[in-house]
């Protein structure tokens, strides 16, 4: 008798156990799944994303700037080295300086931080567009990156005292 019901609060225990290790498991896969399939390299490679791009709307016929915040959740260094544009010419990285501006060859994205390209700081310089935009006009910009290769975004081009976060 004693024997049984040791062995019957065992199996009772075993049970609430396991459920209780079910729902873990459960909640990781949940947790992997909001990762984009990036969760095995969680802490490794460069893992980046493209946000509040925009181009101000240039002066007929001038040259135009674009801003855009490059997001590194990975665990490496990557690096801006290119870009370029199926809609325009010429499109540069540029850094500004107290008086001017200089090109650059390649622009740092930490890991886990970001790059960004914001109104009196580094910018991209967009020149020779095919087609002169207008407001609401979207311009790929080709992207690439030592580590991840190359990512296109469809940068929007807004009024010219356009600010991320408002409309
Ligand atoms: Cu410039």
């Amino acid at each position: 008798m004693k024997g049984t019901l040791g062995f019957r609060r065992t199996a009772l225990a075993g049970a609430v156990l396991a459920t209780a290790l079910g729902g873990g498991a459960f909640l990781v896969a949940c947790g992997a799944g909001g990762q984009d399939g990036g969760g095995a390299t969680a802490g490794g490679a460069a893992r980046l994303s493209v946000a509040d791009s925009y181009i101000p709307m240039p002066p007929a016929g001038g040259m135009a700037a674009g801003y855009l915040t490059v997001r590194n959740e990975g665990g490496e260094d990557d690096e801006l080295v290119k870009v370029s544009s199926p809609g325009a010419s010429s499109v540069t990285m540029h850094r500004s300086t107290a008086s001017t501006m200089e090109q650059v060859e390649k622009l740092d994205v930490p890991a886990h931080g970001a790059l960004q390209l914001a109104r009196g700081g580094t910018h991209l310089m967009i020149m020779g567009w095919q087609k002169a935009p207008v407001l609401g006009d979207e311009l790929e910009l080709d992207l690439t990156f030592t580590r991840t290769g190359t990512i296109s975004v469809k940068v929007p081009v807004k009024e010219l005292t356009y600010r991320p976060g408002q409309q």
